[in-house]
């Protein structure tokens, strides 16, 4: 197993790479490069320059997170497939430049969204939160706007600006797709990348969607224990991966993730862990991101490393969206010291487990 932490380059992060070479037990970043519009191929000149950064302060780039899927595959929309060849292309780059896992997601339109992204919560510290009444009455150009209004001048993962004037047109197309037919697009692709997978030796994790249920009318099919079953029945081999991000799982009350967790991680489909923790609040799909201590939330993150530990585990873990304290100042969810507190309590679980098994 691997410990590593979310970073991006191009003063994108407020976090100095030094900084997280100096977190006990972190190996490495999970990190991606941000000025290839989504679609294009990933230059591998590019990936290596990357790449050289990284492992020159003593860390690892391992895990890319992530290459986005350009939405005329998800629309399933002629064109597709020189955006699928482009993608393929940048997956061999970076399994050349000694990529070994690469995340991904198959959400439509927009990435993970919350309704606040710096609540204040009772001991000063701030975090991200999610209230589904609030967020729907918002209309996509509104959430956009809140969005970039609150996120400290950082551009968000997923939220790339050439995306804002689309969006809305995006959405009116999903409204006349069904589910089964989207689908099928994200079948088509996956067939087309899981050889090149294999080819250059690198596993793919998508990512469950976030939150785990439909917000405007969009299709959301990686949300529960059956739908991840679907999704790696798509092509049954282990490069079809998942990453297991429990804090996206953990938002709706059905999911048992320690038993996700189980199922997935012994059939050696999850090769990359997201671990956080959250707190639901007024209803089932309002919550929190809390601190990753089990007390914190409502996810029992004993029982995660656990479940990872006896399932023999031994892909890459990163402790998830932090809450911002100590007076820093970053990207939403993704300031240095919550994380690193994280990562340092997730550790010593693993640790505390493993010896006295
Ligand atoms: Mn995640």
């Amino acid at each position: 197993m691997k410990m590593i932490i979310r970073w991006f380059p191009d003063s994108a992060d407020s976090i100095p790479l030094e900084y997280i070479r100096q977190v006990p037990g972190v190996s490495g970043v999970a990190t991606c490069l941000m000025h290839i519009p989504v679609g294009e191929t990933w230059p591998l000149d590019d990936i290596n320059d990357l790449r050289d950064k990284i492992v020159a302060v003593g860390l690892e780039m391992e895990v890319i997170e992530s290459v986005n899927v350009h939405e005329s595959i998800k629309k399933g929309i002629p064109g597709r497939d020189r955006y699928i060849e482009n993608y393929m292309q940048s997956m061999r780059n970076l399994a050349q430049a000694g990529v070994k896992c690469l995340c991904y997601n198959v959400m439509p339109v927009m990435d993970w969204v919350r309704s606040n992204l710096a609540q204040v919560l009772a001991d000063g510290s701030t975090t991200m939160a999610y209230h589904h009444e609030t967020l729907i009455r918002l209309s996509p150009s509104d959430l956009t706007n809140s969005i970039h209004g609150s996120s400290g001048g950082f551009w968000l993962p997923g939220w790339e600006e050439e995306r804002f004037p689309q969006m809305e047109e995006d959405i009116r197309f999903y409204h006349s797709l069904s589910e089964e037919q989207y689908w099928e697009n994200i079948a088509y692709f996956i067939d087309a990348i899981v050889p090149v997978a294999h080819e250059c030796d690198i596993n793919l994790a998508v990512h469950p969607d976030d939150p785990p249920w439909s917000i405007f009318g969009l299709p959301k099919i990686i949300t529960d224990a059956q739908s991840i079953r679907r999704f790696l029945s798509l092509n049954d081999s282990n490069r079809n991966g998942i990453t297991l991000c429990t804090g996206s799982l953990g938002a709706s009350t059905k999911n048992d993730i320690p038993a996700i967790l189980r199922e997935f991680v012994s059939q050696q489909r999850v090769p990359f862990v997201h671990l956080r923790n959250i707190k639901h609040t007024s209803s089932d799909k309002d919550f929190i991101e809390t601190a990753h201590f089990s007390n914190c939330g409502d996810l029992d993150m004993f029982e995660m490393v656990l479940a990872l530990y006896e399932s023999n585990f031994d892909g890459y873990i990163r402790s998830d969206h932090g809450r911002m304290i100590w007076g820093e100042q970053g990207r939403p969810g993704y300031g240095l010291y919550d994380r690193a507190l994280g990562a340092n309590y997730l550790l010593g679980l693993w640790e505390a487990i493993k010896k006295l098994s």
